[in-house]
């Protein structure tokens, strides 16, 4: 029988707020983006809620917890050049590190060299395209977070 027919698929990702400006990034190890710094996050599974997926790939990828999160924003990414060519409706929610406390662990290792805070001023490059696009249009996920 054919294989089926590719179909896009559905990640969610997540800002993790710290201080004034600073975010969590970490260096993929992936077919996709290999050695850009991109947010947390992955695939949402069956039944899944945004939020709980958010909550869920935080705490597998860096061990860090949060409570709760907020909806920002959804983008539709194709990724033609990737060895193998994939599609991603990426939602895009944040949330702030309640406990400033918390350390980030790199717990996938092998899909993540490392995680760390950036300065949203002064972000690390390469960016994984996703982010890199909405940085360019002036994107802000700091802006207009209710205290
Ligand atoms: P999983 O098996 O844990 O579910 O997946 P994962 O290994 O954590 O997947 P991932 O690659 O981290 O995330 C899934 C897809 O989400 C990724 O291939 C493309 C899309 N994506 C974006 N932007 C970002 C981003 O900033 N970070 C991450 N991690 N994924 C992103 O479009
Ligand atoms: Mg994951
Ligand atoms: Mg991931």
């Amino acid at each position: 029988p054919a294989a089926p027919a590719p179909a896009p698929r559905v990640a969610v990702v997540l800002f993790l707020l710290k201080g004034k400006s600073s975010v969590l990034l970490g260096r993929r190890r992936s077919s996709i983006g290999d050695s850009t710094f991109a947010l947390p996050g992955g695939n949402l599974e069956f039944g899944e809620g945004f939020e709980e997926c958010a909550i869920r790939e935080l705490k597998e990828e860096t061990g860090l917890e949060v409570q709760r999160t907020e909806f920002l924003t959804v983008t539709n990414n194709v990724f033609v050049e990737s060895p193998k060519p994939s599609h991603y409706v990426t939602v895009f929610l944040r949330a702030r590190l309640d406990d400033p406390n918390q350390v980030p662990r790199n717990i996938e290792p092998e899909k993540c060299h490392g995680w760390d805070w950036y300065d949203w001023g002064d972000l690390p490059s390469p960016l994984f395209w996703p982010l890199e696009k909405m940085v360019r249009s002036g994107f802000n996920p700091f802006a207009n977070i209710p205290s």
